[in-house]
């Protein structure tokens, strides 16, 4: 499977996450976004959205990060433990998965990559929002080891990738103490979750100095 990918972003991180644990060896392919490598023709004929992480299976073309963690799972899982067949536990994970791309991930880019990327300065509304999601996610783990109940599934695998890059964006997770608490505890059950979040860091921190010196 051709899997089009940069090391540093989160919802790429999530596929490697979820295709490790299941024991899936991927052809990994760099595409640096940042360089506009995502706007050649070829890639736009994969997927015309031009967004990694894209997967590749034998001419099946898939992008959406949760979309692709589903599809491993449902494709090459052993079992249906990471994305459950049962409809109100695999409702759960969905509503887990679409809060994570629709409120928590897009607080992050709301109010960081508007800084990183757009040079906007910091937009204390756009942090009441950051705020906001954290409190619901820490209100999902009130009494649940889990994101989405008592067993690990996708869901932790897609909010790990996106807690852990506002952790290395320096927002300060130990007010959620749900999160905190939960955070600590799937680092140690999810292998390579943090593989590529250094360079995110990296980044992070030389778009801090750049916009400082501006
Ligand atoms: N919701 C998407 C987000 C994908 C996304 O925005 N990827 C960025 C890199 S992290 C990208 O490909 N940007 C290039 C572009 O949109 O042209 C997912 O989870 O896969």
């Amino acid at each position: 499977m051709d899997f089009y990918y940069l090391p540093a972003s989160a919802p790429c991180r999530a596929v490697l996450m979820v295709a490790r644990a299941l024991g899936i060896e991927l052809n990994k392919k760099l595409l640096n976004t940042l360089a506009g490598e995502q706007l050649t023709p070829e890639f736009v004929k994969i997927n015309p959205q031009h967004t990694i992480p894209t997967l590749v299976d034998n001419g099946f073309s898939v992008w959406e990060s949760r979309a692709i963690l589903v599809y491993l799972v449902e494709q090459y899982g052993k079992d249906d433990a990471l994305y459950p067949k049962d409809p109100q536990e695999q409702a759960l994970v969905n509503q887990r998965l679409y809060f994570d791309m629709g409120s928590l991930s897009q607080s992050f880019a709301d109010y960081y990559y508007a800084q990183f990327l757009q040079h906007k300065p910091a937009d204390p509304a756009q942090f009441e929002k950051v705020k906001t999601s954290f409190s619901y996610l820490n209100v999902f783990l009130e009494g649940h080891q889990f994101v989405a109940g008592p067993k690990l599934t996708v869901a932790d695998f897609s909010i790990l990738a996106t807690v852990s890059t506002f952790v290395v964006a320096d927002f300060d997770i130990s007010k959620y103490a749900n999160v905190a608490r939960w955070y600590q505890a799937v680092k140690k059950v999810i292998p390579g979750w943090d593989e590529g979040l250094n360079v995110m860091k990296e980044w992070i921190d030389a778009k801090r100095k750049e916009n400082a010196s501006n």
